[in-house]
């Protein structure tokens, strides 16, 4: 199915990028400290037989979306969904010490019946590491999330008061807004007064897309971060849409023009710890991304840390790749990083085409069939 890639013209990633090769091309391995991924959708049930061996191939902590069909709204669900991670963790192949290392950290889906007292339970479980707001309608499985998020205002206090994170999608979902338009609309209109009521909720403004949104994150204090994707440092709309619709690029929030990619990159790489590493990796089956309407969401939990590398490298900045996948995160929720490491090297891979999914179905990857420059050392 996806041979349509053979006939679409399709622009290497790296090659719509400026590349300052003074300072990598020395560099041919890269050792960091083993990375996690503040922002992941593993899904439930047979489908985490391919996403968390593929997760934990690379991260030790993962933050598990929670928009699942039900989502996970109590630390009683929250429980019972890391059980069925753990489970299939340990029915893989992967070694006893990666089986060891990774920490699925959950999160709560936040509803309009959310209490205060789930978010006092949440912050004292030990397993859920934040709250995720999801303004109904704005991305997958989110039909369930908050409908007016004004009202939530004694969430909000109790995530201040027990210094849990809020976990935002960060799009206005109003049918009369332009959807390339939705995530500077949501910080103007909805982000900025709930900081200025909420001064110390700390914040993560997850997948930015934008100048925009990076612009509102600098200009914030250190209570607020944002997470950056794959897609969104190597990709703008062009790859999605010029010489035909490529419907593995399809994700929201939506890819933006050029000169967004361009200051997502700039901040990823600048070494500023309030930007780091959330893959936002969402699997959906070959066909119903090859489709009249397709899902949105791109998988990218198995080969992340080389696509990561891939675009900090196109602007001579690999150098600065620890921080981001290995330190900010951590710093942020108030965790260790690790002692365990992970060499990256400077040897090209192949993105396979596709995954074995459930019921004979099939997962097609970000990049699927097309060289990375760098991989993983064996
Ligand atoms: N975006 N797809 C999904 C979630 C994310 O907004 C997101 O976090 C998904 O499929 O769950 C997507 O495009
Ligand atoms: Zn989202
Ligand atoms: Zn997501």
């Amino acid at each position: 199915m996806i041979a349509a890639q053979q006939d679409c013209p399709f622009t290497p990633v790296y090659d719509n990028i400026e590349r300052d090769d003074t300072m990598t091309d020395s560099i041919r391995e890269l050792t960091i400290l083993q990375p996690d991924d503040w922002h992941i959708h593993l899904r439930d049930d047979k489908a985490l037989a391919t996403t968390v061996a593929h997760a934990a191939q690379s991260f030790n902590r993962v933050i598990c979306m929670p928009n699942l069909v039900p989502p996970v709204k109590n630390v009683d669900d929250a429980h019972a969904y890391r059980a069925r991670i753990i489970q299939q963790l340990q029915a893989s192949d992967l070694s006893a010490e990666r089986k060891a290392a990774f920490d699925p950290r959950m999160t709560l889906y936040l509803t309009d019946n959310t209490t205060a007292n789930d978010i006092e339970m949440a912050a004292k479980s030990g397993i859920v590491q934040a709250v995720k707001l999801y303004p109904a309608g704005a991305t997958t499985n989110s039909a369930d999330g908050v409908t007016d998020i004004n009202a939530r205002v004694d969430i909000f206090e109790a995530l201040e008061k027990y210094n849990l994170p809020l976990l935002l999608h960060g799009e206005v979902t109003h049918d009369h807004v332009d959807i390339f338009d939705r995530e500077k609309r949501f910080l103007d209109e909805v982000l900025a007064q709930i900081i200025i009521k909420f001064p110390t909720m700390k914040i993560v403004l997850e997948h930015i897309t934008t100048s925009d949104a990076a612009d509102f994150v600098l200009a914030q204090g250190n209570q607020v971060a944002a997470t950056i994707t794959p897609q969104h440092l190597m990709f703008n709309r062009n790859h999605l849409l010029v010489g035909g619709i490529k419907p593995h690029f399809y994700c929201l929030p939506i890819l933006k023009r050029e000169s967004h990619q361009k200051v997502l990159l700039d901040v990823a790489t600048s070494g500023n710890p309030k930007f780091f590493l959330g893959t936002d990796s969402a699997p959906h089956a070959t066909d119903a991304k090859e489709s009249a309407c397709g899902c949105a969401g791109c998988y990218s939990a198995s080969t992340a840390l080389p696509l990561y590398a891939t675009a900090f490298d196109s602007v001579g900045k690999i150098d600065k790749l620890e921080g981001f996948a290995s330190r900010f995160g951590a710093q942020f929720y108030g965790l260790p990083v690790h002692e365990s490491t992970i060499t990256l090297i400077n040897t090209p891979m192949q993105v396979p085409t596709d995954y074995p999914y459930f019921d004979g179905s099939s997962l097609t990857p970000l990049m699927a069939g097309e060289m990375l420059p760098w991989s993983i050392k064996a």
